[in-house]
């Protein structure tokens, strides 16, 4: 039987007993299904569901403003009568006075999987048809590379949507160096959700053909051990070095490929040159890396040769550009593939980011799916999505992003609906400052999360389960009938229908609903698209046999056609080649983003001055347990706590130098903050390394300053910088910390409970 649901970690059919999930069975035909699917059960019914429209008890009685409660306050339980007129009043006001440029909506986040129960789309629908609201562009996932690779190797689709296929890898690779590696915990996650997960098989296929994996990174688990990978374990945050002594190494022993550079690349004579160290007598050599890297120079000459020997495939992990300076692992990762020039060879080449979320690499449709219209949004104002702090703490400010000055908008009211700022943002303690600033919050939430709590009017969501949608993503074979399998929890209600009443009050309902209720949205989608694509059978058809074929999956051959013929089929970059140096980059003059791949050492990194008072860097993050902070409740997610807080990871020498066992609880601590964690010891990372996912729900300790977070939030310990000026990116994945067992009280982890109503 084919399964009749999707999440963002899978296909799969629940069983329902009494309106709560009590089991989850897998798509039949998945090859992995992931360990995320039993996050579900009890999910519906859980204590933590938003049941009511509230709001917050001093927001209702001293009226919009900014306010220091916000985050602590009670809530009270207002009816969806009396909260619709409300919530409109508030609306009209903000966008008589101030415009839409006073209202952010750029609504990051995953929200949940289904094509027009997007909570996202829905917001931006919505809000665009009462005149527009600030935006957001990039993503927290890869936000650096997609504002450096259209530079280098043109738009998007060339690199982040259209990596060689697996099966082209299996093939033909012989050599795959996995800079961050290929964890496998990542592909579980899909935007959209895969009925298969199959880049785990893809890569025993490989090892079983003998390709040869090499690990470059700090926790030997981020590559499967089924592949008999060899770990150069470098420190955190030196890749670059690394890559630009391999490409080093190649030009001296006249290894690179200058025919490939002279027809296909530009900049080549720009970047070779500070490779030789020409211009400031640097040499980047694998003597000059070692120390940088901490590994022997022999090892990276060896490497160097052996890439040089091999079809290789470079894979650099979009973590190492979450990042400050995280263009430079990226760009130097191109520079070496294009000094071997294996770019567009079959199973050669540069990748970013196999591994790290599970379509990457696979067949894509290029057709349409179902999808629904945002709409047009009247307002042009956007910032870089990991500026939000800065933009609620300086209204009027000006800052750099590819090239222009910008400014930042004054904010007056902020609507947030399928994403977590306050899991997915750093420096949380700066962040419920900037927020606590803003005078109206509101938030569409299924569950009690930290941005609810931190939110004026909290309007209570449906789950996926509780309502009827169409599946369908980017590598999918199939559309999906996502059909609803329980009632709506108490009085939560779908964000169209929560939408479709507030546009209702404010005179936009035409404009919004179309004159469509949801149920005829979904045949409308549907319909619409079955018009673009032949031979598919009708919605009720459709509806009936629960799936339908997608459009036909294809593999990408970009690179492997510019490589052919790169005068006929040039790249999107203002040369049309790969640009190993950019003009247009180096013409913005940004210190921390020069105009080709360089060595900077990072702020936040074990050779830096910090790391005299905050000796260990750790690793924050995506969690293996969970996708980010959803569900950390569930069974899987619950399952991985030690002494009920998010772990850490740590070496046994790191450890026992600080007196700490397997299973105590500690304070990781910089001067941002602190969050609790339970130690887990370890032997596959790198000592003066340790790790802890994201995710933990937020629960500060009240009347701790720096915010001390019970459950052991991550965040309130990374950077809130922009990875550079260039492209403003998070640089959340790397901070420096020092750990200390916790003598204080059993801290009780508020966020497992739902906030106090007044
Ligand atoms: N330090 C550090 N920080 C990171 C990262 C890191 O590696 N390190 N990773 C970053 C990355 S890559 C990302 S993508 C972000 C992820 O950050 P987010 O995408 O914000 O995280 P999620 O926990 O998925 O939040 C989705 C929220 O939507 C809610 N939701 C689900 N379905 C619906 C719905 O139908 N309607 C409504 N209204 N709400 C719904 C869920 O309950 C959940 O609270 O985090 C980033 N933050
Ligand atoms: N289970 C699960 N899977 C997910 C997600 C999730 O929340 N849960 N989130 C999804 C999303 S939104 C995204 S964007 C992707 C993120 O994909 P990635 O960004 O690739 O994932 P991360 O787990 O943050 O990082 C991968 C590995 O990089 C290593 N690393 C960190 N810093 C360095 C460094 O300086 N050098 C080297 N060499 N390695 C380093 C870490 O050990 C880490 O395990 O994951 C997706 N997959
Ligand atoms: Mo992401």
């Amino acid at each position: 039987m084919s399964p009749d649901h999707l999440a963002h970690w899978g296909a799969y059919s629940p069983e329902i007993t009494h309106g709560e999930v009590t089991a989850v069975r897998p798509a039949p035909d998945d090859p992995c299904p992931s360990p995320l699917l039993d996050n579900v059960v009890g999910s519906l019914r859980h204590p933590l569901r938003t049941t009511t429209p509230m709001v917050r008890e001093g927001w209702l009685r001293d009226g919009p403003g900014a306010d220091p409660r916000r985050g602590e306050d009670r809530f009270v339980p207002v009816g969806w009568d009396d909260v619709i007129p409300l919530l409109a009043g508030e609306l009209r006001r903000v966008y008589d006075r101030s415009g839409p440029e006073s209202v952010f909506g750029g609504s990051y986040g995953w929200s949940s999987a289904g094509r027009f129960h997007h909570a996202q789309g829905q917001v931006h629908r919505f809000l665009g048809a009462l005149g527009g609201y600030v935006a957001s562009v990039n993503t927290y996932s890869a936000g650096t590379a997609e504002v450096l690779l259209p530079h280098v190797l043109g738009g998007g689709a060339t690199v982040l949507r259209g990596l060689t296929s697996w099966d082209v890898l299996v093939e033909h690779t012989t050599l795959m160096v996995c800079v961050g590696g290929v964890p496998a915990k990542n592909t579980a996650v899909a935007p959209g959700g895969r009925t298969a997960h199959t880049t785990g098989s893809a890569l025993t296929a490989m090892a079983r053909r003998g390709t040869e994996f090499v690990l470059v990174g700090p926790d030997r688990r981020d590559l499967p051990a089924e592949v008999h990978g060899r770990w150069l374990p470098v420190r955190p945050g030196s890749d670059t070095a690394l890559l630009l002594a391999l490409g080093h190494e190649l030009v001296v022993a006249g290894l690179h490929d200058e025919a490939f550079l002279r027809t296909h690349c530009t900049g080549a004579d720009t970047a070779i040159g500070y490779l030789l160290g020409r211009t400031d007598g640097v040499p980047r050599s694998a003597a000059w890396a070692a120390p940088i890297c901490g590994v022997e120079a022999g090892e990276i000459v060896a490497l160097a040769r052996r890439m040089a020997e091999r079809r290789t495939m470079i894979t650099v992990t979009f973590s190492l550009q979450r990042a400050e300076f995280g263009e430079q692992p990226v760009w130097a990762g191109v520079l070496l593939a294009a000094l071997l020039g294996q770019i567009g060879l079959p199973g050669g080449g540069f990748g970013h980011g196999y591994g790290s979320v599970g379509d990457n690499g696979h067949p894509a449709h290029t057709g349409p799916i179902p999808t629904l219209p945002q709409g047009v949004n009247a307002c042009r104002t956007r910032i870089p999505v990991a500026r939000i702090a800065d933009m609620l703490l300086r209204p009027g400010g000006e800052y750099p992003y590819d090239g222009a000055t910008h400014r930042y908008p004054s904010i007056e009211l902020v609507y947030w609906c399928g994403g977590n700022p306050f899991h997915h943002h750093q420096d949380l303690g700066r962040l419920r400052e900037a927020w606590r600033r803003v005078p109206t919050v509101v938030v569409h939430e299924p569950y009690w999360t930290s941005t609810a709590r931190h939110a004026d009017v909290v309007l209570p969501a449906t789950v996926t389960l509780e309502r009827d949608d169409i599946g369908a993503s980017r590598t999918e074979p199939v559309i999906t009938a996502m059909r609803a399998a329980a009632p709506p929890h108490a009085g939560a209600r779908d964000d169209y229908t929560i939408f479709a009443a507030l546009a209702g009050e404010l005179g936009v309902a035409e404009r919004y609903t179309e004159g469509r209720t949801a149920a005829q949205w979904l045949r409308h989608l549907y319909e619409q698209w079955r018009a673009t694509t032949p031979g598919r059978p009708d919605f009720d058809a459709f509806w009936a046999a629960g799936r339908t074929d997608a459009p036909a999956l294809v593999p990408s051959t970009l690179l492997a056609e510019f490589r052919a013929d790169p005068t006929g089929r040039p790249l999107a970059t203002p040369s049309g080649r790969i640009e190993l140096a950019s003009a247009r980059i180096a013409s913005f003059g940004y210190a921390d983003c020069p105009g080709h791949p360089v060595w900077h050492e990072p702020t936040e990194w074990a050779g830096s001055p910090r790391a005299a008072r905050f000796p260990l860097v750790l690793l924050a993050n995506n969690p293996a347990t969970r996708l980010h902070s959803q569900l950390d409740f569930g069974p899987h997610s619950r399952g991985s706590k030690v002494a009920a807080r998010e772990p850490v990871r740590m070496t046994t020498a790191d450890a026992a130098a600080r007196g700490l066992a397997d299973g105590d609880v500690v304070r990781v601590f910089n001067d941002r903050g602190a969050c609790l964690g339970g130690v887990t010891l370890t032997d596959d990372l790198l000592p003066g390394v340790v790790q802890m996912s994201t995710g933990a729900w937020f629960s500060p300790v009240p009347g701790v300053e720096p915010v001390l977070c019970a459950a052991g939030n991550v965040n309130v310990l990374t950077p809130d910088v922009g990875s550079s000026s260039l492209s403003q990116g998070c640089s959340g994945a790397r901070v420096l910390v020092e750990i200390e067992r916790w003598e204080g009280p059993v801290t009780p982890i508020r966020s497992h409970e739902p906030p106090g109503e007044a």
